[in-house]
């Protein structure tokens, strides 16, 4: 069993302020909270940005260098750039810090989608914000934009011009077949890091089986010597499908973008806090988490020499 990868996805950009005193909202809060869970144990950090005065997310380049210099300072985890950014915004702006970095990797959302988590917004009976109901209400009617045309403009202009690779964010089987697709075309080269993601409204369920599906599915299309397996369960999903997906050989991404729990009725009080979860687990299962240099040499990364944060 080859050690196992921990990234942690630290802010996002689905949840909102009001739904956890412990969302990282400012640069600060950010980073700080990064750097923790990599000192837990993350290897690959996930960054979305916030605006720094009211939370909503933010896909400005100039909120990023707010945090981003801090966290790569102070670490040697690889910082993995959303171009996913949010719901709500179009691909050039998502892409816009990513292209003027040129990280070491960067998310690529593998298909358009429904994505939402608008009964969300039933629970909260006061905002801290104006943007936050409407935000979390208008997801319903919203359609999260990932066309072919789309990911091959990625995959050429981050991943051929920039040397960024990519997790590969795959949320329903047909994603598999679109990464093949991709990979038929000779766009992509091998290991392919799958993020196979359960339990966002729009994609697959949380159903155990759906890992075995996926698992067997990447296995038929890519070989399994070709990918690099991850799973990422939303909400209260996450530690139980974590630690199924670490026993069938897989890595792990924890964090409060996907989760805002700790455990059954348990709020998380840091992204660090799960990351701390999460490596007890896979300890306990005789498994050994990979330091970010082990990451990057299983993931074919580029080091972060040539990165401009
Ligand atoms: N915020 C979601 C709509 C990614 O980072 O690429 C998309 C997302 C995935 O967070
Ligand atoms: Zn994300």
């Amino acid at each position: 069993m080859s050690k196992v990868i921990i990234s942690c996805a630290v802010t996002g950009a689905i949840h909102t302020p009001s739904m956890s005193e412990y969302l990282p909202l400012t640069p600060d809060e950010i980073a700080e909270q990064a750097i923790e869970a990599a000192e837990a144990g993350a290897a690959i950090l996930h960054l979305h940005a916030r605006d720094p005065v009211d939370g909503r997310p933010s896909a400005d380049p100039a909120v990023f260098r707010q945090f981003v210099p801090r966290i790569a300072a102070a670490t040697n985890a690889v910082i993995n750039i959303t171009t996913g950014g949010s719901i709500k915004m179009t691909l050039e702006e998502r892409l816009a810090y990513p292209l003027a970095a040129g990280p070491e990797m960067c998310s690529l959302n593998m298909g358009s989608m429904n994505f939402s988590i608008h009964p969300a917004a039933r629970k909260i009976k006061d905002w801290r914000h104006d943007w936050e109901k409407p935000y979390v209400e208008g997801m319903e009617d919203l359609i999260f934009r990932n066309t072919f045309r789309d990911i091959k403009h990625i995959l050429k202009v981050l991943g051929e011009e920039r040397g960024t690779r990519f997790e590969f964010e795959c949320y329903d089987l047909g994603h598999l077949y679109n990464l093949a697709h991709f990979v038929d075309e000779g766009l992509l080269k091998p290991p392919f890091f799958i993020q196979s993601i359960y339990g966002i409204l729009g994609g697959m369920g949380p159903d155990p089986e759906n890992l075995a599906i996926m698992r067997t599915t990447a296995d038929r299309l890519f070989g399994r010597d070709n990918y690099m397996f991850s799973i990422l369960g939303a909400g209260r999903h996450q530690m139980s499908l974590l630690t199924m997906g670490a026993i069938m050989g897989g890595n792990v991404r924890v964090g409060l973008e996907d989760s805002l729990y700790l455990g059954k009725g348990r709020m998380a009080t840091s992204n660090a806090e799960q990351v701390r979860k999460i490596r007890r687990i896979l300890e306990e299962l005789s498994l050994e988490v990979a330091t970010p240099d082990e990451a990057r040499s299983m993931l074919g990364l580029k080091g972060p020499q040539s990165v401009k944060f």
